[in-house]
């Protein structure tokens, strides 16, 4: 062996046996908030429509679409010799759905197909709810029609469910319902829905077309159940909806409006989404807080701030924005009014006579891009709200402090896309901040490239298509920090949550999915492993360097009593970290621990590339945890 050979082998046996030795204080600093870590969500990448709302149809009731364009038929096929066409109807189904689809049937078997959002999960262990509305304009038939629906293969070789209805001669409007129950589990998602008319030719409107599966928890209108589950998965706290540049619309007359997303669903006309596609807003604001009660979360809840995406800004007068704050105010109403208001009423009709826990509202979304007319727009928004509202905390979103706004925000949303370096890196952001009451809401956060340029492109512009191992454990260096500052920091939830595997506006997402498959980001478990073990109180520690590759945090849960570790290492030599404990410990401590290689992703072709691994380590007072390069690691160590 040569001389520089074996410095090699020492240098390598010491850098694997580098040792770090972590003081902890017995004395907690701050409690750890019930609301640190929960999600954040609007309607991008089919968040929402395509996402977690679960209609399986497509453009199921040709909202905001121009009628007689070939783009107004998205997703749907004519079937077996029919000729479809989107019509604004001269008897519209309602005012917020003038459109209608018209169906030409000749002879024989023929009708209409939807092709779902990209896909539709057939599942044998289903009943699907379908309905649609119809009418027959012109002649009417003699006698009723047979419509029959079915999922089928797109190929239309097999049908795995079909069921008949009965269609009434008739010009008015009427629904019909059916259930399907396939037969058979279909081998993929490229299923069609269809519903054909038999022994009848002749002309049939239809409108709002509507197919479910079962949903998460049974809500009605409500959730796809596997995405839901998958973020349940990650007990959360709170949900801050709707957007996100969502919320904000490209003009002011496309902002979301809280009150076309409520009641009937024909009385939802949908609007243009921020997001390049029509949103039908049949996930509206009733739909998105029962569901937030079933998840056990609460919400975060923005309102339109007077500021839209595309430029427009509502004038600095109290005559321009007294009808926007005063949306903004029915919409808070709805949520938490007694029913003696005409939002509690409206509520209560609904079926949720008791308030809905309401904490916080988010005035706007990234009002640092309207600086300065933020400066009247928040006053004229706080000045009207809070004395109505003064159990509410609203939260500012501009840059923190940044511009200096008046009445003084008691909260802040920022937001924060970086490279993983700059997320350990920046993980001692809040050390330094006052501690003068005022709390922070770290809303939007993501490691999203390695290079520094490629921040503000494209998708394609070198950003993460998924999230990658060194960018998860980048942003767990950060959230030890958020974990440090959790007596200023009140929440914090990564963004965006979903997007569908094809249909992106923005990558990386915590989760992807498609119509079948959901598929759960390295970041989705470094979320888990941080919102699963979040305990109760935060123990000072010696301090990390962070400009250094090793990230710590350590917690105390109350019940069963135990000291929770956790670890990142962002660097690519393995390490070990004693932590000296405050008190005795005994038994077994809990290993939860993920590591890979740093550009590593969990994608649709190999979806569990990286996962948490749970083992069982012996405890001790001296707890040393062995931390491979790039890895997150959670240590629960039982206290005597
Ligand atoms: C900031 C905004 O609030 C989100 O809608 C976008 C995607 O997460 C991001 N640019």
């Amino acid at each position: 062996m040569s001389f520089s050979t074996l410095v090699a082998i020492l240098a390598s046996a010491l850098a694997c046996a580098a040792q770090t030795t972590v003081v902890v204080n017995g004395t907690a600093s701050h409690n750890i908030p019930e609301t640190l870590w929960g999600l954040m969500f609007e309607d991008i990448s089919h968040s929402g429509d395509g996402g977690l709302y679960g209609e399986l149809l497509q453009n199921r009731a040709f909202q905001e679409v121009t009628p007689g364009t070939v783009a107004a038929l998205a997703a749907w096929t004519p079937v077996g010799g029919a000729s479809i066409a989107v019509i604004a109807d001269s008897t519209p189904l309602s005012s917020a759905l003038p459109n209608a689809l018209q169906i030409i049937v000749p002879d024989g078997v023929a009708g209409v197909g939807n092709m779902g959002f990209w896909g539709i999960n057939v599942n044998a262990s289903w009943t699907y709810n379908a309905s649609f509305f119809f009418r027959f304009p012109d002649t009417l038939p003699s006698s009723d029609v047979t419509a029959t629906a079915s999922l089928v293969s797109a190929s239309g070789g097999t049908v795995f469910a079909s069921a008949n209805v009965s269609l009434s001669p008739t010009a008015d409007w009427t629904q019909v319902f059916t259930t399907l129950t396939p037969s058979a589990s279909a081998p993929d998602t490229l299923n069609n829905f269809t519903v054909t008319f038999k022994d009848f030719s002749g002309t049939i409107n239809t409108a709002l077309f509507s197919l479910f599966p079962p949903t998460f928890m049974g809500q009605e209108n409500g959730m796809r159940a596997d995405i839901a589950q998958a973020l349940l998965d990650l007990g959360p706290s709170f949900f801050r909806f709707p957007g996100g540049n969502n919320i904000e619309g490209n003009t002011i007359a496309t902002r979301w409006q809280w009150n076309n997303t409520v009641g009937p669903l024909t009385s939802r006309p949908g609007r243009e989404g921020t997001w390049s596609y029509i949103n039908t807003d049949g996930l509206g604001l009733y739909e998105y807080l029962v569901w937030i009660e079933l998840m056990g979360m609460q919400p975060i809840m923005a309102i339109w701030s007077g500021f839209s995406l595309g430029g427009q800004t509502v004038a600095n007068s109290p005559d321009a924005l007294a009808p926007y704050i005063e949306q903004a105010r029915q919409q808070i109403e709805f949520v938490v009014g007694n029913t003696s208001t005409p939002g509690g009423a409206l509520r209560a009709s609904l079926g949720h006579p008791e308030p809905f826990t309401l904490n916080f509202v988010e005035v706007g979304n990234e009002d640092q891009f309207a600086p300065s007319t933020y400066l009247y727009r928040w006053p004229a928004f706080m000045n009207a709200l809070q004395p109505l509202f003064p159990d509410i905390r609203f939260l500012a979103t501009t840059f923190i402090f940044n511009p200096v706004l008046g009445p003084t925000p008691q909260s802040y949303d920022s937001h924060m896309y970086d490279t993983p370096d700059w997320f350990a890196k920046n993980s001692i952001m809040y050390d330094g901040f006052l501690r003068n009451g005022t709390t922070y809401f770290e809303g939007e956060y993501a490691a999203i490239s390695v290079n520094p340029s490629d921040l503000f492109g494209t998708p394609a512009n070198g950003r993460f298509t998924f999230p990658t191992m060194n960018g998860s454990v980048g942003e767990a260096a950060f959230m030890m920090g958020l974990e440090r500052n959790a007596d200023i920091v009140f929440a914090a939830s990564y963004a965006p949550l979903l997007g569908h595997v094809t249909q992106n506006q923005w990558t990386p997402n915590l989760l992807a999915f498609d119509a079948g498959a959901v598929i759960k980001s390295t970041s989705y478990y470094v979320q888990q492993m941080f919102s699963l073990n979040r305990g109760d109180a935060y123990l000072p520690s010696t301090r990390a360097d962070p400009s250094g590759t090793l990230f710590w945090s350590v917690v105390q849960q109350n019940a069963p009593p135990a000291f929770i570790i956790k670890l990142a290492n962002t660097g690519a030599d393995a390490a070990n970290v004693t932590f000296q404990l405050p008190a005795a410990v005994k038994g077994a401590a809990r290993l939860v621990q993920i590591s890979g290689n740093p550009t590593d992703s969990n994608t649709p072709e190999s979806p569990d590339k990286v996962v948490p691994v749970t083992s069982s380590v012996d405890a001790g007072q001296d707890m040393v945890v062995a931390a491979p390069g790039f890895s997150v690691s959670v240590v629960t160590v039982p206290i005597a």
